[in-house]
């Protein structure tokens, strides 16, 4: 977008903020109709603006409960980019309208964790199915379509329109005996099978985006779960607190609920018209 400051894109996958802002009702309320419709619009064409953007996605979403009033979801390649639309939606609605309440910055990233071709062959072969057998043959071909999609998905993600999204941010635990970063790689990819077995149940149920946030801002990873039904929501992060991933090694952050809402239903339920 910008002309004279060179691309930041990392080598692999993109950039993801998460942006949480709460309405001033006040600084709104000293807008005239005209103004209010003003800065509306022009928070339409900024959005529209960026979703017509290269490789770039954009979520808007009204949050659920007075933790924040609008949320934004921004998926881009480039780091100059993300900054850039991050500060103009900002300031999109005027003056001291839109106040951050939480943000996050993170990356699409591959898995250190996930199973092989070769490792699922040798739980199938374990589990009674030998290599030329066609519940071998079906299991490890289903495997191998299901990995190739949620790896692709991992690293560019195509965020679907589900109404319900809950994000958090995680981090393994580094305490005493529960050192997660200590632990053998061996060890370390064991228990992430259990959690992939857990996640595995939620198919057609949740749809998960995971992305890392090391040195990045203040925890590890962003939990993005995209939903049809609350329930599944609370069920499947219910079900991992018994995973000992997530057990013994999980730390969590603040928890936000937002409903995937085309901007004009948006700013109708924030009470942003007239
Ligand atoms: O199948 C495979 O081999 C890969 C599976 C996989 C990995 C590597 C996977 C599957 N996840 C992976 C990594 Mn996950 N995930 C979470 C949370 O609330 C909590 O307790 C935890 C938050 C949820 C709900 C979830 C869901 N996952 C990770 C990582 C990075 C770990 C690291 O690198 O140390 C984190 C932080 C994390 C957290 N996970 C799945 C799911 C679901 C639903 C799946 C199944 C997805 C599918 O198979 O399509």
């Amino acid at each position: 977008m910008n002309q004279t400051v060179p691309p930041l894109h990392p080598h692999e996958g993109w950039h993801v903020l998460h942006l949480f802002y709460s309405i001033d009702r006040s600084s709104w309320a000293i807008l005239t109709s005209e103004e209010r419709l003003q800065a509306l619009t022009h928070l339409t064409q900024l959005l529209q603006d960026i979703r017509g953007h290269e490789r770039t996605q954009i979520l808007t979403f009204s949050m659920v409960s007075p933790k924040a009033d609008f949320g934004v979801m921004l998926l881009t390649g480039d780091l100059q980019d993300a900054n850039e639309f991050e500060k103009k939606i900002t300031v999109a609605l005027g003056p001291g309208v839109l106040q951050p309440v939480y943000s996050y910055l993170s990356m699409t990233e591959r898995s250190e964790y996930t199973t092989t071709s070769e490792q699922k062959a040798a739980e199938l072969t374990a589990a009674g199915h030998p290599p030329g057998s066609p519940e071998h043959q079906q299991q490890l071909g289903e495997f191998e379509a299901r990995m190739k999609k949620y790896l692709a998905d991992r690293l560019n993600p195509n965020m679907s329109d589900w109404p319900v999204f809950c994000f958090y941010p995680m981090n393994k635990r580094r305490e005493g005996a529960d050192n997660w970063y200590a632990l053998d790689f061996e060890v370390r990819r064991k228990l992430m099978e259990g959690h992939a077995r857990v996640g595995r149940g939620y198919a057609g149920k949740i749809r998960q985006l995971i992305t890392g946030s090391t040195g990045l801002d203040e925890f590890e990873w962003f939990v993005t779960l995209q939903a049809k039904d609350t329930l599944d929501i609370k069920a499947i992060v219910y079900e991992m607190r018994f995973d000992e991933v997530s057990a013994r090694y999980a730390e969590f952050g603040d928890f936000f609920i937002g409903l995937q809402l085309p901007l004009g239903e948006i700013f109708r339920r924030l009470c942003l018209h007239g």
